[in-house]
Formats: structure tokens, C-alpha cells, sequence
């Protein structure tokens, strides 16, 4: 396995969920990172706590992914010894509402369409050719959901900015079968993170009722896959992984306990 220490890991919507345990599990193994956020402060608050913990160094910067001058400015602008970037996880998504198509919110679209797809296209369009660039085994993980594989009730929308980053994920696999670049598509099923509750509005008691009756994935379940496909030798590409709790077997497929 490869060693992480001293690498330079750059993760979108690192402030939560599994972005957040992502740069936890890089951090504990001596990557130096650069967090990127909507919310500089939590950002902030992670980056001491990783510095403290693990020695390591930790960039932070505010950014919107859909932000695409942003997003080419960051990048452009980065310190030289920030620069080398080796990993890139494009994990910044989220999902909003579960209403029937024909009934939904097209700013909720537009919001799920521009970060999902969208800001994961602007930041890869930036950070790859700096891989090709510096020749040094870059990898490029992007964090899809089993909802790129299955459409559900409800979902139509976010399901397809999933579909839309395994496509994207297969293209660039092929784009870059030259270089010694490494793309994968992780497809986590039910995680509970702040997912459910951003997609209800911060309702709570809805958010819970997603995984009632069974133990879903948690944000670390996921790094630590993330963590094993950053660490494969150069040889290696871990192409995709779906990973689900054992009571789900496809995204609709759930086996849920009765309540007693
Ligand atoms: C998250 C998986 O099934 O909750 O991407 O939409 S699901």
C-alpha cells in the first residue's frame, strides 16, 4: 500500500459529513489537505483540530463549487507548495426535496444540477491538468451514491446528477487511460449524515424516518473506503464501489425492523 504521508489531498464540502471524515481519516495519515467549503468557520474549527491532532498541514479555503470564476481562481491562485495536488475528492453534493417531478422546486434543480454536476466538472477541469502536469499518480474520487445506479420515487433529479458523475467518472477514466491518473466512483447507499436533513429542510423527524428500523452507513464507513482507494499502489485503479448497509440492497430494496 502507499503511503499518504506528505501527500497533498483537496477536498470539496469538506466541513460535514463525509468530506469532513475524509479529511479526518487523510489527516491521520499524514496528508497535508486543502479543505474547501461553503462555511469558512467550521472549516476553520476542523483544520485546528486536524493540525493539533496529526501534525499535519491544513489549507482552508471559503468556496461555492458552482462558483465556476471561483473555483478557476482557487485553483490558480494556490501557493506553489499547495499546488501538487495528488488526490482530489470531489465529494461537495447534496439533495433537496423528494416531491414528485412534476411537482418539484426548479431551484432546488438548479442548486443539485450546478453543485453536483457541475461544480465536480469545474473543479476536475482545474486540478487535473496540474495532475497530468506534475506526472505523479494523481487519483480523482469522486463521491457518487447508488442513486446513480437506481432512480427512485421522488428523486428523479438528484438521481441523475449521480448517473451524471458515474458517466463523467467513465469518461474521464478514458480521457486520462494515458497518463498515470487513477479515476474512481464511490456509490454510497443510506448514510446518515446532515444528508436527509438538508434534503427536508431541516426537518429532523423526517430526516430520522430514512433510516428507521435499520443501521445505516456512517460518514467514516465511507472514508475509510476512501481512504483504502487513495492507498492502492499506482498499478492499481479501483474503478468503482457501491457500498451499502446490510439492510439495503439497492436503493429502493431496504429490509427495515418493525418497531416492537
Ligand atoms: C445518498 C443515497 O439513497 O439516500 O446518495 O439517495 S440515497
Amino acid at each position: 500500500m502507499v503511503a499518504l504521508k506528505n501527500k497533498i489531498v483537496l477536498i470539496s464540502g469538506a466541513s460535514s459529513g463525509i468530506g469532513r471524515a475524509c479529511a479526518e481519516r487523510f489527516a491521520a495519515a499524514g496528508a497535508n489537505l486543502i479543505l474547501l467549503a461553503r462555511n469558512l468557520t467550521k472549516l476553520n474549527e476542523i483544520a485546528a483540530a486536524l493540525r493539533s491532532e496529526h501534525g499535519v498541514k491544513v489549507m482552508v479555503d471559503k468556496l461555492d463549487v458552482r462558483d465556476r470564476v471561483a473555483v478557476g481562481a482557487l485553483v490558480d491562485n494556490l501557493p506553489a507548495e499547495w499546488r501538487k495536488i495528488d488526490i482530489l475528492v470531489n465529494n461537495a453534493g447534496l439533495a433537496l426535496g423528494l416531491e414528485k417531478l412534476h411537482e418539484g422546486d426548479a431551484e432546488d434543480w438548479d442548486v443539485m444540477l450546478d453543485t453536483n454536476v457541475k461544480g465536480l466538472l469545474y473543479l476536475t477541469r482545474k486540478v487535473v491538468p496540474i495532475m497530468i502536469e506534475n506526472q505523479t499518480n494523481g487519483q480523482v474520487i469522486n463521491i457518487g451514491s447508488t442513486a446513480g445506479i437506481h432512480a427512485y420515487a421522488g428523486g428523479g433529479v438528484y438521481c441523475a446528477t449521480k448517473a451524471a458523475v458515474k458517466f463523467i467518472s467513465d469518461g474521464l477514466r478514458m480521457d486520462v487511460v494515458d497518463q498515470p491518473i487513477r479515476v474512481t466512483n464511490i456509490q454510497p447507499g443510506m448514510v446518515e449524515t446532515n444528508f436527509s436533513v438538508i434534503r427536508f429542510q431541516g426537518d429532523q423527524a423526517k430526516a430520522d424516518s430514512v433510516y428507521e428500523g435499520l443501521q445505516p452507513l456512517v460518514a467514516e464507513d465511507i472514508a475509510d473506503v476512501v481512504l483504502y482507494t487513495a492507498m492502492v499502489p499506482p498499478h492499481v485503479q479501483i474503478c468503482e464501489v457501491t457500498v451499502t448497509p446490510t439492510h439495503q440492497a439497492t436503493g429502493g430494496v431496504v429490509h427495515r425492523k418493525k418497531k416492537e
